[in-house]
């Protein structure tokens, strides 16, 4: 697999990377395989900002980058993807919390591998993740969070999903760089994770038995 392109998004270089994967798409590579290199560059800018090495601003520019190739992929991936969804999740980031760029990034590699997504943004009230639940039925429901005030919000919307006898229906997942075990037990989560990889993987083991 070839790292220019994860270089390229490593090193910010904007115009280079949405060129590079505009002219692979068209040419006609595999859109999943242009999407993981990016998605490797993502995770060796994530790595540099634990690190110290870059700060904020970088991160938001990496993030930035990365939705552009999405947004270029999209169209091609689409045609690839099953015509029948593999399985529907519903996404949120809850009541409290504006972090998103995890969500983004695990959004675009579910859909990537032909899940549909509902995608409820941040700051999203319990009660609107408990009525879209209603309305799609997926078959999972990821939150994400980073702040930990927003461990409450999601204890409160999985009782509220609970109280609407649905929480049965789906599996409840948990990500977010302050997630572990034990906020899983505290909202009572099926699965959590701080690698979208892992959760991907996860969702696919889900289905797997439909
Ligand atoms: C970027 C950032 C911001 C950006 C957010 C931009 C955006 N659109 O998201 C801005 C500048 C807006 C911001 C604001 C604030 N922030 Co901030 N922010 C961060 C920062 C630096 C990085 C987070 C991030 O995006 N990481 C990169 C992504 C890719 O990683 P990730 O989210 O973990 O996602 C990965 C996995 O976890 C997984 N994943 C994520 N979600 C999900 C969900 C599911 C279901 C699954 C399966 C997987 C999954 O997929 C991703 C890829 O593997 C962190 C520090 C840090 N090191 O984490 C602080 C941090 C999260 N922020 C913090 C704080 C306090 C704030 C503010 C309150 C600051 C302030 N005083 O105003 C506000 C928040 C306001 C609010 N109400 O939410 C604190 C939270 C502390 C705490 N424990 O509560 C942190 C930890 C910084 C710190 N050390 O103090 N922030």
């Amino acid at each position: 697999m070839s790292e220019e392109l994860a270089t390229a998004i490593v090193e910010l270089k904007r115009d280079e990377v949405l060129d590079a994967v505009k002219k692979r798409a068209k040419n006609g590579e595999d859109p999943l395989r242009i999407l993981e290199e990016c998605r490797r560059g993502m995770a060796i800018v994530g790595d540099r900002f634990q690190k110290g090495d870059y700060f904020l601003a970088e991160l938001m520019l990496s993030a930035e980058i990365f939705k552009g190739a999405v947004e270029i992929l999209d169209p091609y991936l689409a045609k690839a993807r099953p015509p029948k969804p593999l399985g529907k999740v519903v996404l949120a980031t809850l009541k409290g919390d504006i972090h998103d760029l995890g969500k983004n990034l695990f959004a675009a590699l579910l859909r990537a591998q032909g899940f549909e997504v509902y995608d409820l943004g941040v700051d999203v009230e319990p009660a609107r993740l408990v009525e879209k639940v209603k309305e799609v039925r997926p078959d999972l429901v990821g939150l994400s969070v980073l702040i930990t005030s927003g461990f409450a919000s999601m204890k409160e919307a999985a009782e509220m999903l609970e109280e609407a006898g649905v929480r049965n229906q789906f599996k409840l997942m948990v990500g977010g760089g302050i997630t572990n075990n034990m906020v899983k037990e505290y909202v009572r989560a099926d699965f959590q994770t701080v690698d979208a990889m892992e959760g991907v993987a996860y969702c696919m083991r889900s289905m797997g038995g439909k």
